[in-house]
């Protein structure tokens, strides 16, 4: 297994929708790995594979935080959130593309969503709670969309002026 460098906004790839998995394969069941290496490393509950710069439709997450808790790491391929609850949650989002900002975002509290395994085998499964917002987190990655898309302009500026500041900083270093 690899670390994999996770991107940090503002960086185009971060602003693209990923193509669909045509194949699991080897390669993919590798990617998976290092996605979920690199997310326990971070440390993060969830990781999308255009944030490691693959431009393909897979997320990984594990929403099991407390430190005592048994892991429970998910694969996740073409997801697509089929159902979405009328009632909303609002949860104060944290990304590990752009790091030390957190924002609160309104989304479903619930939803189901479908997806390929690791196993090529269709899984259809409904999330709340953390999982919920999680999963919605990393879908929009896979279209492109960042949490602080859902902010007001300025203070989504705000957020990419510190990225760019931090970017140039560590290119110093
Ligand atoms: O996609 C990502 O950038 C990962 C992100 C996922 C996420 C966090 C919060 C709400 C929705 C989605 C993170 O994992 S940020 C780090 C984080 O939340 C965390 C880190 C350590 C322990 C607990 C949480
Ligand atoms: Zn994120």
């Amino acid at each position: 297994m690899t670390l994999r460098n996770i991107l940090i906004h503002p960086d185009p790839r971060l602003n693209k929708s990923a193509t669909p998995v045509a194949l699991v394969d080897d390669d993919l069941r590798r990617l998976a790995d290092d996605m979920l290496e690199t997310m326990y490393h971070a440390p993060g509950i969830g990781l999308a594979a255009p944030q490691v710069a693959v431009m393909s439709r897979v997320l990984v997450m594990d929403c099991e935080k407390e430190e005592d808790a048994t892991p429970d790491p998910m694969v996740l391929i073409n997801p697509a959130v089929v159902w979405e609850s009328e009632e909303r949650s609002v949860y104060e989002e944290g990304c590990l593309s752009i790091p030390e900002q957190y924002a609160e975002v309104e989304r479903p509290a619930e939803v189901e969503v479908e997806w390929l395994g690791l196993d090529g085998k269709t899984r259809r499964e409904r999330f709340d709670g953390l999982w919920a917002t999680c999963v919605q987190h990393e879908i929009d990655h896979l279209d492109g969309k960042l949490f602080i898309d859902y902010l007001k302009p300025l203070k989504r500026q705000m957020i990419t002026r510190k990225m760019q500041k931090l970017k140039r900083e560590k290119a110093r270093a």
